[in-house]
């Protein structure tokens, strides 16, 4: 029951099976893996989908014969397997050139340069059946505040952004976009730090409703957030586009652990939103449940495999126990015992204006205030059984 399927549209980035594991201390502990052959143990081990930045597949610097060569036999393989390209992406971060930034480099030549690049790839991210287009800006950022005019660089993001939605409309390619926010690192700072910074700044864009977000797990943990309550909001707002999975401890460096190997209370919640926080406890979300995370450095190549498979494993075992939780007449009393239904009904009655509650007062001058804080909770209880849940204790 555990084995993933196409129907679970499990997907995982070039660059997360890829990894050779060469961290900023240490060199390479794998051989790097032929971006054909991730495609075919993906598909084999029941993903659907790959995802790529353009140069995991076609390394930068790469002349255009040899590019087209790349990218036939990586189409022959997608044919072959099956797989397809939900989502691809631009690697703005690797090379010096974008050592200060991409879309906000201080550097004129430098934006013009990540434009044309990204541009670039998203003419094969559409080429390829793409329906997402992830923009993570990685090194848009700082370490000095005044190295940088605030206030121009999202401008100069808002620009960038602007000319990227209009190039795929005039284009026909129908993209969507969707913003990765991540606290820092590799910058000592990012701009467009969480989930709600990156809300907030696409209501100022030209083609705001092309614009959504790809939130990771263990980027919103970094900054001490509440992942599950992050994307719950990008739902509620109709912007999460994309979602990178993965598994983080705290607030540290990017950990991109297998999903659940982190906070398991936490991934356990997500999956019950993903999945139940729908209409009628069906799915929120119907998009690609899609792994950003890196095999541990210490595995080789059969590891590499494992902890693909782990994430996939992981996520099915947590569906399944969160459909176990929803089910168990227990959590529902538990559920109506914290009052957790009731939010669901309107403050204000049908039709009442602020004038009928001013003069409801049964609403202030006769509400007991006391009584109602000595309300009994309920929450502990509820608590424990999703942890027996997820115990598999119930
Ligand atoms: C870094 C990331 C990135 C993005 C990727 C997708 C390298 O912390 O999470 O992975 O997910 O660029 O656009
Ligand atoms: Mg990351
Ligand atoms: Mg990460
Ligand atoms: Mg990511």
């Amino acid at each position: 029951a555990n084995q993933p399927t196409r129907e679970d549209k499990f997907s995982f980035g070039l660059w997360t099976v890829g990894w050779n594991a060469r961290d900023p201390f240490g060199e390479a502990t794998r051989p790097a893996i032929d971006p054909v052959e991730s495609v075919e143990k993906l598909a084999e081990m029941g993903a659907y989908g790959v995802t790529f930045h353009d140069d995991d597949l076609i390394p930068f610097g790469t002349g255009d014969a040899e590019r087209t060569k790349i990218i036939e036999r990586f189409k022959q393989a997608l044919a072959d397997t099956g797989l397809v390209v939900p989502m691809a992406t631009t690697n703005l971060f690797t090379h010096p050139v974008f050592k200060e930034g991409g879309l906000t480099a201080n550097d004129r030549g430098v934006r013009r340069f990540a434009l044309r690049k990204i541009m670039r790839n998203m003419d094969l991210a559409a080429e390829l059946g793409a329906k997402t287009y992830v923009l993570w800006g990685g090194r848009e950022g700082a370490e000095v505040d005044g190295a940088k005019d605030l206030s121009a660089a999202l401008d100069r993001y808002r620009e960038g952004i602007d000319t990227l939605a209009q190039y795929s409309e005039d284009r026909g390619y129908g993209l969507r976009f969707a913003l990765e926010p991540k606290p820092n690192e590799p910058r000592g700072d990012i701009f467009l730090p969480t989930i709600g910074h990156a809300i907030a700044f696409i209501t100022t864009l030209q083609h705001a409703d092309l614009v959504g977000v790809n939130p990771e797990v263990g980027h919103e943990q970094m900054a001490g957030l509440n992942y599950t309550h992050g994307i719950a909001q990008a739902l509620w707002q109709g912007k999460l586009f994309h979602i990178d999975l993965n598994g983080q401890h705290g607030i540290k460096y990017d950990q991109d652990l297998v999903f659940g190997h982190g906070d398991v209370l936490s991934a356990f919640a997500t999956v019950d939103l993903l999945e139940h926080g729908g209409p009628n406890g069906g799915p929120a979300y119907d998009g690609p449940r899609h792994f950003d995370y890196k095999p541990l450095r210490t595995e080789d190549l059969k590891g590499v495999w494992e902890s693909a498979a782990a994430n996939m494993r992981t996520y099915l075992l947590l569906k399944e126990r969160a459909a176990a939780f929803r089910a168990d007449p227990e959590v529902q009393e538990a559920l109506a015992d914290a009052a957790v239904p009731e939010l669901a009904q309107p403050t204000l009655g049908d039709g009442e204006s602020y004038e009928q509650l001013l003069a409801d007062r049964s609403a202030f001058e006769d509400f007991d205030a006391d009584a109602a804080g000595a309300r009994r909770g309920g929450q502990v209880r509820l608590s424990q059984l999703a942890v027996e849940h997820l115990l598999g204790a119930r």
